[in-house]
């Protein structure tokens, strides 16, 4: 008679299964194995409170729960950890149903078009539709199955609604895979249906049996790698284009040496800022609309374009506008398939550190014309000069975001995580930042989202506790959300938050007088109003308990930055600042459609030389 060996069995409810199953995913970082997960952010309503609640509570030593004040921030801040952590760790977050889960969707959006991990965990309507429609649940006349958590669908890597509690265990394998994976690596969307995280399920223990999951590295597949090779080998004008990518497969030294090697001028996009130190001499630093003049002359020469970790987005190639060379081709190196054979490109499908260490053994030997790479390094040399002058010091009652970027620079050095993410900073900071390390530069830009800043710089924050985080801020995305300066001064996570006021949205009233636009609804002066608003912000940023100061110049923000070097809590200073003004060297133009018909002459001129420019785009 054979005997039935039954496994053993957990008798637990779907979300103690999930919370412990989430305890239980670990990583290896310097040869130490960690728990993968850094916590969880909750703001609990009917919807998650007593099911994921109670059993986020059975696990609160292994898996940390976190209370923020907004939904969305939450999100940013797990979002932000992701990134400061290279996607090697993340985070979860959960909310109740209704309007805390659609507060997620946009930071889900930001997560998505970022590419960083997150595992959303929005409760949902009862699957038993008994209740129906219980609180908070928006009625589909015609779909049975619809809840407003299907707008996180677009927005997902991965969506599923969880139904019956067995589904949690394949819907976290799932889950798992695409949060590790390099190339599918985004947000994970589980929607639990309030009555389900509640229900009962034998589980087999084996569901949650430690697991130690690592970042694949796909190597190059052997005739993308030479066709790649012959390419670059028959370049007379190469240039490397840095994106994320280098810095979230940690490849700055492969990077560093492949093009030390061959002698290769490198450029920056956003997300792939501090990919090498600012001050190495083969980094131009950044390209694009935000770019240097040495990295845009460059590229709008360059015949062989490797681009890496990028998604070539339009602030990089200036609208396709910048990269002039008609001849040129591009190699696209990216562990996504979607990406690297953007725009025609050569496909690289690989790692970034396997690729270039790759490119790099079979280039050996090989060099870029010395007249190319000597021209690039005098090109670096001019704009470094035309930088320092715009981020000198300055007496200016209201001094412009690039002098406040020099004494942020002078006072904190390269060694802090300088976060940023929207407004006219941005820009500014892609240009005019001198970061160091990898990771050092941490922007929000393939969303650009008001708001994600401060909660930002709480996730960051988190991932590496050691590091100065410096938050640089606009007035419109701190009056957005800054609720979370509440949460990083209650958990005693000291962000530095340098707050630019420049009374209204600054960035956007400059590109309405760019398009021919009167000056309307962006500066707060140009607002219809009863009363000019004179909001105080220090006092404001105090009250939510940070150590906060209105500075009365750049050399008072200067000797304020050293103060707070030594504050443990979070301190904001605030500094008038200049609205109309920003740096014009290096720079490109960018695709903003201007109205083809419109009374206002402006208008109509500013369509004129819009429509010149677009006889500029290359496909
Ligand atoms: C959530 C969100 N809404 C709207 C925008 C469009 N937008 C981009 S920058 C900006 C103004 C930001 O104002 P502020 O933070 O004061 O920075 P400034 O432009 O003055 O430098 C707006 C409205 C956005 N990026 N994100
Ligand atoms: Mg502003």
């Amino acid at each position: 008679m054979t005997k039935t060996i039954r496994p053993k069995m957990a008798r637990l409810t779907m979300a103690q299964a999930l919370t412990r199953f989430l305890s239980r995913q670990m990583t290896e970082i310097d040869g130490k194995r960690i728990p993968i997960f850094g916590g969880v952010w909750a703001i609990f309503g009917h919807g998650n409170v007593a099911g994921i609640g109670e059993a986020l509570y059975q696990v609160r030593d292994e898996l940390p729960t976190f209370r923020a004040h907004n939904e969305q921030a939450m999100a940013h801040a797990a979002i932000a950890y992701a990134k400061a952590n290279f996607r090697r760790r993340f985070m979860a977050a959960t909310s109740s149903i209704g309007p805390g889960a659609l507060n997620m969707v946009t930071a889900a959006a930001l997560a998505h078009v970022n590419r960083l991990p997150v595992l959303f965990l929005p409760g949902d309507v009862f699957a038993n539709r008994l209740p129906d429609p219980v609180l908070q649940q928006a009625e589909d006349f015609s779909d049975g199955t619809a809840t407003v958590n299907d707008c996180f669908r677009p927005v997902s890597r991965y969506f599923d609604r969880i139904t019956r509690p067995e589904q949690i265990m394949p819907a976290l394998n799932r889950a798992m895979q695409v949060l590790t994976d390099p190339a599918e690596c985004g947000p994970v969307t589980l929607s639990l249906c309030q009555d389900v995280q509640a229900e009962a399920y034998d589980y087999p223990e084996s569901f949650f049996a430690e697991r130690v999951w690592h970042q694949r590295r796909p190597r190059p597949d052997r005739g993308e790698l030479a066709a790649a090779v012959a390419a670059l080998k028959g370049a007379k004008k190469p240039l490397v284009i840095a994106g994320g990518g280098v810095l979230y497969s940690q490849a700055s030294a492969e990077l560093a040496k492949l093009v030390q090697g061959a002698g290769i001028p490198v450029c920056e996009t956003q997300g792939g800022k501090s990919s090498l130190p600012d001050d190495h001499p083969l980094n131009m630093a950044a390209v694009g609309v935000t770019g240097t003049s040495a990295a845009n002359r460059l590229a709008e020469e360059a015949d062989v374009v490797l681009a890496v970790g990028t998604r070539l987005q339009d602030f990089t190639t200036g609208s396709w506008a910048l990269f002039k060379n008609s001849g040129k081709i591009i190699i696209g190196l990216n562990a996504q398939v979607f990406d690297a054979g953007k725009h025609w490109a050569l496909p690289l499908v690989a790692d970034a550190a396997e690729g270039l260490a790759e490119l790099g053994a079979a280039l050996k030997g090989w060099k870029a014309p010395a007249a190319w790479t000597d021209n690039a390094v005098k090109g670096k040399t001019v704009w470094q000069a035309e930088a320092g002058k715009v981020t000198a010091s300055t007496n200016a009652a209201y001094p412009s975001d690039a002098q406040v970027i020099g004494a942020v620079q002078r006072a904190m050095g390269s060694g802090v995580i300088l976060l940023n993410a929207s407004g006219g900073l941005p820009g500014e900071l892609h240009k005019l930042w001198q970061a160091g390390a990898p990771g050092s530069y941490h922007g929000e830009y393939g969303f650009s989202t008001m708001g994600y800043e401060i909660a930002g710089g709480l996730g960051a924050k988190m991932a590496k506790p050691d590091q100065e985080v410096v938050v640089m801020i606009g007035d419109g995305s701190y009056l957005m959300m800054n609720s979370e300066i509440a949460t990083s001064v209650m958990l005693g996570l000291k962000l530095t938050i340098v707050l630019l006021d420049n009374r209204g949205y600054g960035c956007i009233n400059r590109l309405q007088m760019a398009t021919g636009g009167a000056n309307f609804n962006n500066l707060l002066k140009d607002a219809r109003h009863e009363a000019m608003p004179d909001i105080d912000f220090a006092a404001h940023a105090a009250s939510l308990g940070a150590i906060a100061e209105k500075v009365p110049s750049i050399a008072g923000l200067e000797t304020a930055l050293a103060k707070a070097k030594d504050n443990s809590r979070t301190t904001v200073l605030v500094i008038d600042t200049d609205p109309l003004v920003s740096t014009d060297a290096g720079g490109h133009w960018w695709d903003v459609a201007v109205p083809e018909v419109s009374v206002r002459p402006q208008v109509n001129a500013a369509r004129k030389k819009y429509e010149e420019a677009l006889g500029d785009r290359q496909g």
